[in-house]
């Protein structure tokens, strides 16, 4: 039977109409409760932070169950509470450090650092672009001293083939490459003898020298390897940082006492010359200087923290490093912390927590940082140095006090891990209300600080609380095939940051490593760490 065209074109328009409707169903609606769940993990629209959190869980499971795949042969995953004596814990430390190298070794090799969630390689702009091996030289003094001797022959054999000049690309942090990796090599070298390492320290901290071509021999803060154009920061107003152009010190004399090439030395000591001249308001260092001759400083700012931090710490070791011969530096060193204490050393109201302000100007900011708690250490090893016991007193219970305000930082987070940076308010004490303060980026300063009260005090409290960071670690900061930074110490499931510091190897790991040794392990009469744990030979 024909149909009339009006009613072929009610039968066209409906079954398009269908058509239409199936089209759609079949694109945008979910086929299951699963498959809705993962759209709404990609889209913008989650807000809820458990939701989020789940997906975060799923996301790492499946990068796990990746990393198991690729992996026959899984990673050993110490369990929290396996050691109960000095030793176990010694032991537990070292398995920690084999888990995060085999994870750093299996996906990252070569490169920078590790993303130990989604297992390939991670670089941050103090190390350029290029792909230099940061965690390999960073980390090796470690990996001998804990004697894992595989993993240290391998890194050996890496850094004998390796060529600075051609692996870096772009601009590189002078005083980065020179903490990590003309101190790495160095502290390889005082460790092993092997002179393979002395040759490569030498040919990085030469790669560095037309950073110092300036007027007045302070360097520039950021270099490209290759072309050996220097320049600064450019946030910085054409100026130096303090705690930048004063930590080359401590390498560059051992470089040349070393090698007897002078050149090295020079270069640091103009810096101190320089520094040495210059007037200090009120006997204080602000962070910025200018790079003329002579050199101005820039806005007054002051801080024990960030930008300022290794100066004084380089202060007190270079008169240590030389079998305490310089005097003028110990003197250098006393007059700036004497300064300090003056004027930024506060004790918090009600918990009577000491600490370091910052200021600007006159205008004192209540806030400590992670970073500045390595100050608690510096003290330390002032008092253990110091002849005069009355100044040996004072220094150790500046120590003391700081590295118990540290410990509060630690224990007044839901994580038991303290933040970047923390306030002293009529609220808060050694807490933060800033989310942009919250993180913990597996810094070592507070660790640091213990194990010097350790090494000073004997006190057991000291190895307890560096074992509970130990398990912390394990709690929080353990990814699929390393340890992360974590984004919020407030969160008790804080999210990870997927990023595997350099640092945490040849600085945190190693902190743990010895306040679970015995003292006769580096010790502190011979041996002298730079800013980044790298050991240095005492001349005596
Ligand atoms: C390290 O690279 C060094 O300790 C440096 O002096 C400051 N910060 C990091 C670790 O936090």
């Amino acid at each position: 039977m024909g149909l009339r065209s009006h009613e072929q074109l009610v039968v066209c328009v409906g079954v398009m109409f269908l058509l239409t409707v199936c089209i759609t169903a079949f694109f945008f609606l979910p086929s299951g409760g699963t498959d809705l769940y993962f759209r709404e993990e990609n889209s913008v629209h989650v807000r809820d932070i458990y939701v989020r959190e789940e997906l975060r869980r799923k996301e790492q499971d499946a990068l796990r169950r990746k990393a198991e795949e690729a992996n026959p042969i899984p990673i050993p995953k110490p369990e929290i509470g396996a050691a109960d004596d000095t030793e176990g814990r010694r032991i537990f430390v070292k398995q920690m450090i084999k888990f995060a190298w085999d994870g750093y070794r299996k996906y990252a090799w070569g490169e920078n650092e590790l993303r130990p969630n989604s297992l390939s390689g991670h670089s941050s702009s103090i190390f350029g672009y290029g792909k230099t091996g940061a965690t390999i030289i960073d980390a090796i003094d470690t990996l001998f001293i804990v004697g894992l001797k595989e993993e240290y022959k391998e890194a050996r054999e890496w850094i004998a083939q390796f060529n600075f000049k051609e692996s870096a690309k772009g601009d590189l942090s002078v005083f980065e490459t020179n903490i990590r990796f003309t101190g790495g090599l160095l502290s390889a070298y005082a460790l092993t003898g092997d002179k393979m390492f002395l040759e490569k320290a030498e040919d990085v901290a030469t790669l560095l020298l037309p950073a110092f071509d300036t007027p007045s021999g302070i360097p520039y803060s950021l270099i490209d390897l290759q072309t050996g154009r220097a320049k600064t920061y450019s946030w910085a107003s054409g100026k130096a940082i303090l705690s930048e152009y004063g930590s080359i010190q401590l390498e560059f004399d051992y470089l040349s006492n070393l090698t007897g090439n002078p050149v090295f030395a020079q270069k640091a000591d103009k810096i101190r010359d320089v520094l040495t001249e210059m007037e200090k308001p009120e006997g204080l260092y602000p962070i910025y200087l200018s790079m003329d001759n002579p050199p101005r400083w820039g806005q007054h700012l002051f801080s024990m923290g960030a930008m300022a931090d290794s100066w004084y710490e380089y202060l007190l070791k270079q008169w240590i490093s030389t079998g305490k011969r310089d005097k003028r530096t110990k003197r250098e060193y006393e007059e700036a912390i004497f300064a300090m204490e003056k004027r930024m050393l506060f004790k918090s109201e009600q918990s009577n927590l000491w600490y370091f302000a910052k200021m600007n100007g006159n205008r004192v900011e209540h806030s400590f940082e992670h970073l500045a708690c390595f100050s608690g250490g510096m003290v330390v090893l002032h008092a253990m140095n110091e002849e005069n016991s009355t100044i040996s007193d004072h220094y150790l219970t500046l120590g003391k006090e700081i590295g118990h305000t540290c410990h509060e930082s630690y224990a007044r987070s839901a994580t038991g891990i303290g933040p970047e940076s923390f306030q002293f308010t009529s609220s808060i004490e050694a807490k933060t209300e800033r989310r942009q303060d919250s993180y913990y980026i597996l810094r070592p300063e507070v660790v640091e600080t213990w194990f010097y009260l350790w090494r000073a005090t004997k006190d057991e409290k000291y190895r307890q609380w560096a074992w509970d960071h130990v398990q912390n670690l394990e709690k929080y900061a353990k990814g699929t095939a390393g340890y992360s930074g974590i984004r919020n110490v407030y969160d008790e499931r804080p999210e990870q940051d997927d990023v595997q510091q350099s640092f945490l190897f040849a600085e945190l790991f190693k902190y743990l490593f010895l306040i679970f040794s015995e003292d006769d392990v580096l010790p502190l009469d011979q041996w002298v760490f730079n800013t980044e744990a790298h050991p240095f030979r005492i001349r005596h």
